[in-house]
C-alpha cells in the first residue's frame, strides 16, 4: 500500500500541533508517546511495513522515516521551548533587583548619660574650661579631709560610703579629681570633673552608682557674680532655653563658704513655672584652697556640682532614674541619632 503524501503531511501537522499545545514536560511526553511510543500510531504503521514487499516496502519505509524525522523535529522544538520557558521563569524568580535599598546595618547608639556628659563637656570647653579625669578608687584625704569634711561627718560613715581594702574607698563625689588637678596646675584654674560616683544608697530615686560633674574656678580676682553668670549661661545652653530662670539659694556644704543651692525654672514645656533644684555651688572654703597648695589671701575659688542623671532626666523628660541602669533596648533606642 503506497503511502499517501497528503495524508502523511496531515498526520505530521496534527502531531506537531499536539506537541505545540503542551504546556509542560509531562503533557509533551504523553503526546509523544501517542505517536512514537510502543503503541503510538507511527510505531504501529512502521510495524505494518513488514507486510509489504520489495520496492513498495522500501518506498513506504522511506516515507515513514521522513515523517518520523519531521515529527521528532517538532517534538524537539517544543521540548526546547518548554525548557527555555522554565529557565526563564526560574531566572526571573531568582533575579536580584540591584536598585533595591539595602537592609542596612543595625548600629548602636550612645547612652543618654554619655550624651549628656558630652554635652556638658562641650559647653564648658567652649568657655575655656579643661576637663579633668581621675581614679574612682580614692583615699580618705582627697575624698574627705582635703574637702574640709570633719572626721565625724555622717558622709564618712559605713552607711554612706563604700570602703574597699587598704583604707581606700569609692569616691562619693567628683571633687577629688579637681583637687588633684588643682595641685598639679598653676592658677588660673578652670576645670570640670565629670564621672562616676558611688554611695550606699538604692531606691527609686537613688542608685549606688551615679554620675556627677563638678566645676572649679580658681583665680586672683573673680567674684560670686562670675560663678552666677557662668552657671546660668551653662544651664541656658544645656537646656537650649535662653530665657530659663536661675536662682541661687543660701545653703551649706563643708567645702564652700558661702554656699548656695541652684534652682532653675523653665518658662515653657511641661515643667514650666516650677523651681527645680539642680546643683550646689559656693566659694571654695579657704582651708580647701590651702589644701591644694595655694594662699587663700591671694586666690579665690568658686565651685559647683551637679548630678548628670538629674540633668538628663530634665532634658529628655525621663521620669524614672532606674531606666538609666536597666539597659532596656526600648528605652536606649530612643537616643540613637
Ligand atoms: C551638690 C553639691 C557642690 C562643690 C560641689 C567643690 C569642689 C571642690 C572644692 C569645693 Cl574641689 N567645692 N564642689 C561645691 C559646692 C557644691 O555640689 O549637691 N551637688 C549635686
Amino acid at each position: 500500500m503506497p503511502e499517501d503524501p497528503a495524508e502523511l503531511d496531515g498526520l505530521v501537522s496534527n502531531a506537531c500541533a499536539s506537541f505545540a499545545a503542551c504546556n509542560d514536560d509531562a503533557a509533551l511526553a504523553n503526546a509523544k508517546a501517542r505517536v512514537l511510543g510502543r503503541d503510538g500510531w507511527l510505531t504501529q504503521r512502521m510495524r505494518g511495513l513488514g507486510a509489504l514487499e520489495g520496492e513498495a516496502r522500501a518506498a513506504a519505509g522511506k516515507a515513514l522515516n521522513a515523517v518520523k524525522a519531521r515529527i521528532e523535529e517538532g517534538y524537539h522544538a517544543r521540548s526546547n521551548a518548554l525548557q527555555e520557558a522554565t529557565m526563564h521563569l526560574l531566572m526571573r524568580a531568582q533575579a536580584i533587583d540591584v536598585t533595591m535599598p539595602g537592609r542596612g546595618i543595625e548600629t548602636g547608639g550612645l547612652h543618654p548619660v554619655t550624651l549628656t556628659l558630652a554635652r556638658i563637656e562641650s559647653i564648658f570647653r567652649s568657655i575655656g574650661f579643661d576637663v579633668a579625669d581621675g581614679p574612682e578608687i580614692e583615699d580618705d584625704f582627697y575624698n574627705f579631709s582635703a574637702l574640709n569634711t570633719p572626721e565625724d561627718h555622717p558622709a564618712r560613715s559605713m552607711h554612706d560610703t563604700f570602703y574597699v581594702e587598704g583604707g581606700l574607698l569609692l569616691r562619693t563625689h567628683t571633687s577629688p579629681m579637681q583637687l588633684r588637678y588643682a595641685r598639679h596646675h598653676a592658677p588660673p584654674i578652670r576645670v570640670i570633673a565629670p564621672g562616676k560616683t558611688y554611695r550606699v544608697d538604692s531606691d527609686a530615686t537613688h542608685s549606688p552608682m551615679f554620675h556627677q560633674f563638678e566645676g572649679l574656678w580658681l583665680d586672683e580676682d573673680i567674684s560670686f557674680s562670675d560663678l552666677k553668670s557662668v552657671y546660668t549661661g551653662f544651664l541656658r545652653r544645656f537646656f537650649e532655653q535662653g530665657d530659663l530662670d536661675v536662682r541661687f539659694r543660701p545653703s551649706y556644704f563643708p567645702f564652700t563658704e558661702p554656699s548656695a543651692e541652684i534652682d532653675l525654672r523653665f518658662t515653657s514645656g511641661p515643667l514650666a513655672g516650677c523651681w527645680l533644684e539642680v546643683s550646689g555651688a559656693g566659694q571654695v572654703h579657704p582651708q580647701v584652697v590651702r589644701n591644694v597648695g595655694l594662699d587663700p589671701e591671694h586666690f579665690i575659688g568658686f565651685a559647683f556640682g551637679s548630678g548628670v542623671e538629674r540633668l538628663a532626666m530634665l532634658r529628655y523628660g525621663i521620669a524614672d532614674l532606674r531606666l538609666f541602669y536597666e539597659n532596656d533596648l526600648r528605652f536606649l533606642r530612643q537616643f540613637r541619632d
